[in-house]
Formats: structure tokens, sequence, C-alpha cells
């Protein structure tokens, strides 16, 4: 029965449009994309590019610029030591100027402007440390177990804590009031339960 219905009936094969080897080919996910991602990117998709682009090479050059200007740096300096050593120092400096004990950890108030030592082990940072404010001292730290993080909240003072190395950090308390230590390095089972306590006396601001 003839018709010319265009839509009636099987495909003639003729019309525009690449030669077609049947529907199921063109929609088949096992077969590559005939080339389709093979054109020249839009106008929208250039810009974006090209901003991304520039604000990697900004972020890139700044990484340099930040490190040499601003307050970006804590100065630290490290050492070689024996965790056995510094077990001994920090035991040495806790009988010196330990003034009482709170939650079972020693307080030390040592003088303004000395060497103070911080252990952390697990699963403590200790001793616990009173400061006098706008006073400079040299904060010696060290782990006589494994590695730790100190995260000293909630100013965000951040550093690693290896075993055999003693990190000497200048810190001077500009802001009175209690500031925890954290650590944020995974360091065993206890770890989320190590923590630290810094104490800042003196006049408020
Ligand atoms: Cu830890």
């Amino acid at each position: 029965m003839a018709s010319d219905d265009p839509n009636d009936g099987a495909p003639t094969g003729k019309g525009p449009g690449p030669a077609h080897h049947g529907d199921d080919t063109e929609l088949s996910t096992l077969l590559p994309p005939r080339r389709r991602w093979w054109t020249a990117l839009g106008p929208d998709e250039r810009r974006w590019l090209t901003i991304a682009f520039v604000w990697c090479l900004i972020l890139f050059t700044g990484m340099y610029v930040w490190m040499g200007i601003g307050d970006q740096q804590t100065p630290i300096e490290s050492y070689r030591i024996e965790p056995d050593d510094f077990a001994a120092e920090v035991e040495a400096f806790v009988d010196e100027h330990q003034i009482g004990e709170r939650e079972g950890a020693a307080v030390v108030a040592p003088p303004p402007g000395s060497d103070v030592f911080l252990q952390a082990n697990q699963f403590a940072f200790r001793p616990v440390l009173q400061l006098e404010r706008d006073e400079t001292y040299r904060l010696l730290v060290s782990s006589t177990d494994v590695q730790h993080g100190l995260s000293l909240q909630p100013v965000n003072l951040n550093f690693q804590v290896l075993p055999g190395y003693l990190y000497v950090i200048e810190i001077t308390p500009d802001r009175t009031g209690e500031f925890p230590i954290i650590c944020n390095e995974y360091c065993g089972l206890g770890h989320h339960v190590m923590t630290g306590l810094i104490v800042v006396d003196g006049e408020e601001a």
C-alpha cells in the first residue's frame, strides 16, 4: 500500500546527514563518540580557562611574595636531639619552675624571657605553661615517642613535632587567656584526647 507521508514506513536511505549504520551504534556506550569533542573551545570556555590559568600564576608567585613580606612565616629553628636527653631537660625544667598542678598535670611558670620546654608524648603535651603577656620566650618543643602535631588554639599556629628533633619557636604572647594545644597529627588510640595548655597572665590590653 503506497503512501505519500514521509514519516510512514521504513527509512529510505535518502536525505541529508551522514549515513547511519543503524540507530543502535549511535547510542551505544561501548563505542567512542564520533569526535564530537574535537571542536574548538567556545568563547566562555576559553575565557574561564584563561582566568583560571592567570589566577594559578598569581597564587604561585604569591607564595614567594607572602613568604618574604608580612608575618606569614613563624620563625623556627630545629636541631637534632635524643628523645631521652630531651625528656631529662623537661624533667629538670619542671622541677625548677613548677608552681602547682592542674588536673594531674604540672603547671610551670618560667621566668619571663627564658627558654621554655614543651614535651609531646602519647597522649599529652606537658607541662602546662604559665607565661606573661608581652614577654618573649623560646619555646623548645620535641616528641619523646612518635610524630605529633602542635596546634595552638585559637590563634591557629601549627607545627609538626617529630621525635629526635628539637624545635625552637620564638613566641611573644600578645593576649591574656587560656590557649589550648591540640595534637593534629594522628599518633595512636588516644590521639583525640591529646591536649595541652598555655596560660597567659598579665593586664588586659
Ligand atoms: Cu596526637
